[in-house]
This record gives C-alpha cells, sequence and structure tokens, in this order.
C-alpha cells in the first residue's frame, strides 16, 4: 500500500509543488484546498485525491478525520500574508485573520490528523512557516507576528511529541516567487506583487521548496530535521 500524504494550501505554490514532488516519492497525495477545481485538476495530473477543506472553517477540518483515516505524511502549508501597511497604519481584523490562518489554521489540522498518524505507527508532519518567523521586516508586523506564532507551535508540538514516533519539521523559506503570495499581500495589486520579486535576484522558485520537503520527508523516520532555513542567495546573508 503506498504511504499517504495529506497537502494543505496545495491548489497552488509550494502546496501544488510538493503535492507533485511527494506523488514522484510515491504517495498517495491527498490535495487539499478550498479551490476544489483546481485541488481536482492536480489530483488528475498525480493520481491523488482531491479534497476541499478550508483550515480556518472547524467544520471543514473535522470533516478531515473521515476524509483521511489513514496518513503518513502531514504537510501544513496553508497560509498567507494579507496586508503591507505598517504595524500603526495597520487593521487589526486583518492580524486576526492572518492569526487565524497562519496559527489556528494550522493547529486545527494538527490536532485532527494526529491520530490517524499514530495509527500508522508513526509518521511526519512538516509545517511550511517562514524566516519571518524569526526575523521580523517593516509593513510584515502582521505577518511575522502569526509566523512568529505558528513556528512556537510547531517547536512546541516537537517538545510534546518526543518519544512518540511522530517527528515534526518545520520548512522556513525565505522568498518564494509564488502565484499567489505577494498578490494577497498586496489585496490583488498585480504591479506591486510583481515589484515585490523585482527587490531579489532569483528568488526561490516553490519547487525548490518542495525539493526541501521532499529531502526531509525522504529521511529515515528515526531523522528529524527539526528547521530547514532555505532563502535565495541574495538573502543569504540577512540576519
Ligand atoms: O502562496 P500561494 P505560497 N484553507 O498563495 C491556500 C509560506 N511562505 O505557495 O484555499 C485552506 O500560492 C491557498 O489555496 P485556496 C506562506 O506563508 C511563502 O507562497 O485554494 N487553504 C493556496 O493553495 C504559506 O504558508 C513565502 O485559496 C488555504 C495556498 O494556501 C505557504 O508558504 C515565503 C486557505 C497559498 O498558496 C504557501 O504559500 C515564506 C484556507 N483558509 C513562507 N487560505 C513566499 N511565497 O515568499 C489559503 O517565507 N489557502
Amino acid at each position: 500500500m503506498a504511504p499517504i500524504a495529506l497537502v494543505t494550501g496545495a491548489s497552488s505554490g509550494i502546496g501544488a509543488a510538493t503535492a507533485r514532488r511527494l506523488a514522484e516519492d510515491g504517495y498517495e497525495v491527498v490535495v487539499a484546498a478550498r479551490r476544489g477545481i483546481r485541488c481536482e485538476q492536480l489530483a488528475e495530473e498525480i493520481g491523488g485525491r482531491a479534497l476541499r477543506l478550508d483550515v480556518t472553517d472547524e467544520r471543514s477540518v473535522d470533516a478531515l478525520v473521515e476524509a483521511v483515516p489513514r496518513l503518513d505524511v502531514l504537510v501544513n502549508n496553508a497560509g498567507a500574508a494579507l496586508g503591507a501597511e505598517s504595524v500603526e497604519g495597520a487593521d487589526p481584523e486583518d492580524w486576526q485573520r492572518m492569526y487565524d490562518l497562519n496559527v489556528i489554521g494550522t493547529l486545527r489540522v494538527v490536532q485532527a490528523m494526529l491520530p490517524a498518524l499514530r495509527a500508522e505507527g508513526g509518521g511526519t508532519i512538516v509545517t511550511v512557516t517562514s524566516t519571518a518567523g524569526s526575523v521580523a521586516y517593516e509593513g510584515g508586523g502582521g505577518y511575522c507576528a502569526s509566523k512568529f506564532g505558528e513556528r512556537a507551535l510547531v517547536d512546541t508540538l516537537r517538545l510534546e511529541l518526543s518519544g512518540h514516533p511522530v517527528r515534526v519539521i518545520d520548512i522556513a523559506p525565505g522568498m518564494v516567487k509564488t502565484e499567489g503570495f505577494a498578490l494577497t499581500r498586496y489585496r490583488g495589486d498585480e504591479a506591486a506583487a510583481k515589484r515585490v520579486y523585482e527587490g531579489v535576484d532569483s528568488p526561490l522558485t516553490a519547487e525548490d521548496v518542495a525539493e526541501c520537503i521532499g529531502f526531509a520527508c525522504g529521511l529515515p523516520l528515526h531523522v528529524n530535521v527539526d528547521r530547514l532555513v532555505v532563502r535565495p542567495l541574495a538573502q543569504a546573508a540577512q540576519h
């Protein structure tokens, strides 16, 4: 029987590339996100299964328990930056939304899927956090606050699961050129989203990050990559 991987936020960007990468490695991949049609198209391409999932919706996450009773690898990738305003000018509701998505969304999925991981005798939880989870930047206050929080969740989970056969891996990318991330940050302003990538020579691709996830998941189960920080070379000297 093929091992099973669930990838959240798999309808575009890093999640879609990760779903493809894990399918190449022989996983049966559950492709999950809100845009169901995209998930279905990708699932068909890689021979996986599509699932409509909103990680901020308790009932949607609860439905995972029945839909995915057996699991070997969980990739918590769903996430976003909303807005690029200063702390002074930020809308607290945007911060709340990012916290709900990037921290509580990840928490809910982990809680829902731990029994399925344990049922297989152990497994792997990968979370795509960010370098923004350890270093703040101007205009990124709300996103950084949420990613610092998500990183704390991951670190705590690793401690609490020590002695259990579930490894907890944090993949922390720097700038990745993806379809949706900058567009969401600049609220659909395509010109502003494009300018983000002009500032960094050769940003990472979604496939670069997927390769790191594939590598960490491919190591023998007694090996835990606690945290993998991966940046474009142009950002490598920062902090
Ligand atoms: O962005 P994008 P990335 N429930 O927009 C999904 C982190 N990161 O691949 O629901 C379920 O192409 C959304 O799907 P849909 C970043 O914080 C990025 O760059 O259909 N899914 C889509 O598939 C995030 O955690 C960079 O709209 C939800 C996916 O999330 C991860 O990488 C740097 C959802 C986002 O794909 C993937 O982002 C870094 C919900 N409620 C960390 N809301 C970077 N790109 O520079 C959204 O350090 N999604």
